[in-house]
């Protein structure tokens, strides 16, 4: 791939191999062009069906790789979706680090993302409520470094040790399997209710964050404190963040729910599908940044995953810009076999303390190791862009052909030495440690409700009542009184209302009084709505243009092409994929509109917003057809915009039915709903009533 700008893709070249060359020929593993790859060699003749031959080399080596093709799945993570792209640093961060990547403005970085949830296996559906996992490997010239991080800015646990405990808690029950990619379970609200230390955590998973409409539009976050060396041997505290520009948007419940049914793979589509269309998404990457010397300042322990640093104590320092901007060739061989460790740091950045991340430096190479062995780094998507030499040495399925008579430092040749720290060599951070060796951690780490409460008291009235009727949901599925009784003990410690409305939708205890005083304090950056985009857009989102027969074709035409202007995807629907012709236009004669949909086929569910032109015949059509009533009705119900013109303006007003509701068949009414009617298509009250629609959330 000459001329290929992005290192990585232009390494991943080497080894890849094109299955639409045509001068390819099949053959076995071992090199040899096979003739027949559909029939074992046997012991048969035209009117007898004679038995197979063991000695059949094909055929045996077809099944034997069949047989082996799966890898165990991650045992958390499983469920994925990864792209390619580039990291450009805007603001160099010399004055705390001396990484290259972070200091030098003039070099992209090609990177690997790859998103996930947490508890599902691989077949899993992508809109369930859960964590997502937002992991980067940037392949610097200093060798792989990768922030592996989550969308939530905290964990649930202090201590890597619970790991096993808090993910066994989350799958499937052990007995019979059930439920799957689902916290609302007896064994996941237990451990919440057994780990005081959870509380902050399960609030976010409780929130809008848990349900993201998108991959593009969700936050990340390193969630672990690391450390930042500069030239001058002085240290910083840090946390890694990447905000989207598209900015911060989620489902609602609701709609959660039925696109796990409708499409399991709906995230994975949006990414890939936004990619493909040219529709790059972007992160800005922001730093936090706290002096060695601030390290006690704080109320909370610093080194405590369970704890955000607030935006108005330590800002936040936004230098960079990631960009996904290339899919995978192969799922496999890419977003299957790439293999995060929290224990890949360049010179420049290092670990602090925290020993959730300590741990996890032990577990994730641990991990690749049982699912892709010990030669891992060598599979391309994970081999680093520089040079790599060491005297590791052999091991299953080892590519690299080491040429010399030594394998070991140091040798008689003075071969292969350690590079000094001018030559870049890795030197760690002299950090004095004086301490007992025991079980324990600051007393700081003892307090979990403070930001608890700085969470829920941040979020907006909407926010709010999701966050009451996820728990709502949650703890209705769970069946054992003990499990669901108890929340709201522990909620009564956050927010003695929320606690109360608990504990009236799922029985329980009823709490009489706030049983932890309130600081009633709030922080920015927490409520998604701190992240609208300066810029209002619509660019990438799905609209549903509803069509039948004797449509409006001004309007029709008028709308898409607003919306194609404005970066959006139109897509029409009809009552059937085929050609749909407008009003007046004759069937013999006319061109007509190909549907990318029938009404059958999709769900408004899939899209966000939906679009009626009006036309008589067309809307009267519309009107006899229960499943396009539906799409309008769910659409309200799902908080989307909804637009109409001409005849479409009553048929939507029936459809939706809220007393109250304005409408207009003459002037233009944009309803405080969402709804915009109108008698000419008016483009622009629909787009900006589209922005706020899912963008804000005003309405429950
Ligand atoms: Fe992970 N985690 N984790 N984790 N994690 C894994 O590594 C682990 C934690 C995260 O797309 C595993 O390669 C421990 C926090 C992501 O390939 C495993 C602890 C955060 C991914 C593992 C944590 C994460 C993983 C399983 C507690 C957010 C997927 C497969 C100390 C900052 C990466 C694998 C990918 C995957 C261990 C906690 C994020 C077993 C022991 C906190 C995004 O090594």
């Amino acid at each position: 791939m000459a001329g290929e700008k992005n290192q990585k893709i232009a390494d991943l070249a080497t080894a890849t191999k094109d299955v639409h060359d045509k001068s390819w020929r099949i053959t076995s593993d071992y090199g040899v062009k096979q003739n027949n790859t559909d029939h074992w060699l046997s012991v048969a003749s035209e009117d007898k069906t004679g038995p197979m031959l063991l000695e059949d080399p094909f055929g045996r080596e077809k099944i034997h790789r069949f047989d082996h093709e799966r890898i165990p799945e991650r045992v958390v993570h499983a469920r994925g979706a990864g792209a390619h792209g580039k990291f450009t640093l805007l603001e160099s961060a010399s004055d705390v680090t001396s990484a290259g990547i972070l200091t030098d403005t003039s070099c992209e970085t090609p990177i690997f993302v790859r998103f996930s949830t947490v508890l599902g296996s691989r077949g899993s559906a992508d809109t369930v409520r859960d964590v997502r996992g937002f992991a980067v490997k940037f392949y610097t010239q200093e060798g792989n470094w990768d922030i592996v991080g989550n969308n939530i800015p905290v964990f649930f646990i202090q201590d890597a040790m619970k790991f096993p405990d808090v993910i066994h808690a989350g799958k499937p029950e052990p007995h019979n399997e059930i439920p799957q990619a689902q916290s609302a379970h007896n064994n996941f609200w237990d451990f919440q209710f057994m780990h005081p230390e959870a509380t902050h955590m399960f609030m976010w998973a409780m929130s809008d964050r848990t349900i993201p409409r998108s991959y593009r539009m969700m936050q990340g976050f390193g969630v672990n404190t690391f450390t930042l060396m500069n030239d001058k041997g002085e240290r910083h505290f840090v946390k890694f963040i990447w905000t989207p520009e598209l900015g911060v948007h989620s489902f609602v419940w609701d709609e959660a729910l039925k696109i796990a049914g409708q499409d399991p793979d709906f995230h994975r589509k949006d990414l890939w599908a936004a990619i493909e269309a040219g529709s790059y998404p972007k992160w800005r990457f922001g730093i936090q940044v706290i002096p060695e010397s601030k390290e006690h300042d704080f109320d909370f322990d610093i080194l405590d995953a369970t704890k955000v640093w607030p935006e108005e104590l330590v800002p936040i320092r936004y230098i960079g810009q990631l960009e996904l901007n290339r899919n995978v060739d192969e799922y496999f061989t890419q977003t299957e076999q790439v293999a995060f460790c929290t224990s890949h740091i360049v010179p420049g950045i290092g670990f602090s303390n925290d020993p959730l991340l300590q741990g996890r430096n032990f577990s994730y190479q641990d991990t690749q190791l049982s699912r892709l062995g010990v030669n891992w780094e060598e599979l391309p998507i994970n081999k680093p862009v520089c040079p790599v030499m060491n005297f590791n040495r052999d091991g299953a399925m080892r590519h690299t052909i080491t040429k010399g008579t030594v394998n070991y430092w140091p040798n008689r040749f003075q071969t292969v030495p350690p590079a000094i720290q001018e030559e870049g060599g890795y030197v760690e951070y002299a950090e004095k440690i004086v301490g007992m060796k025991a079980r324990m951690k600051s007393s700081k780490f003892k307090e979990h409700k403070n930001q608890a409460e700085l969470f829920y008291n941040s979020l907006s009235a909407p926010e709010k009542s999701h966050v009451l009727n996820a728990l709502g949901f949650e703890l209705d599925h769970c069946d054992d009184p003990v499990v669901y009784g108890r929340m709201t003990t522990r909620l009564a410690e956050i927010d003695l209302e929320l606690a109360q409305q608990v504990a009236e939708m799922v029985g329980g205890e009823m709490p009489q009084e706030q049983t932890r005083p309130k600081h009633n304090k709030t922080a920015k950056g927490l409520s998604q709505l701190d992240y609208a985009p300066e810029e209002p857009t619509i660019a990438t989102r799905m609209i549903a243009i509803i069509i039948a027969d004797g449509y409006d074709a001004i309007a029709y035409n008028g709308i898409k092409a607003a919306l194609t202007a404005a970066g959006a995807l139109p897509f029409t629907i009809s009552p059937r994929r085929n050609k749909i012709f407008a009003a007046g236009e004759d069937k013999s004669t006319g061109t007509g509109v190909t549907a990318d949909h029938h009404l059958e086929g999709m769900r408004s569910t899939l899209f966000d917003s939906v679009f009626v032109p009006g036309g008589a015949q067309s809307v009267e059509t519309l009107r006899k057809n229960g499943r396009a009533v539906h799409w309008i009705r769910e659409a309200f119900g799902h908080l989307k915009a909804i637009g109409a013109t001409g005849e479409a303006v009553m048929f939507v007003k029936d459809a939706c039915n809220l007393p109250g509701m304005e409408f207009s068949t003459s002037g233009e009414t944009v309803d405080s709903y969402g709804v915009v009617t109108t008698a000419q298509v008016n483009p622009q009250s629909f787009k900006e009533a589209l922005q706020m629609a899912k963008g804000a959330k005003d309405f429950v």
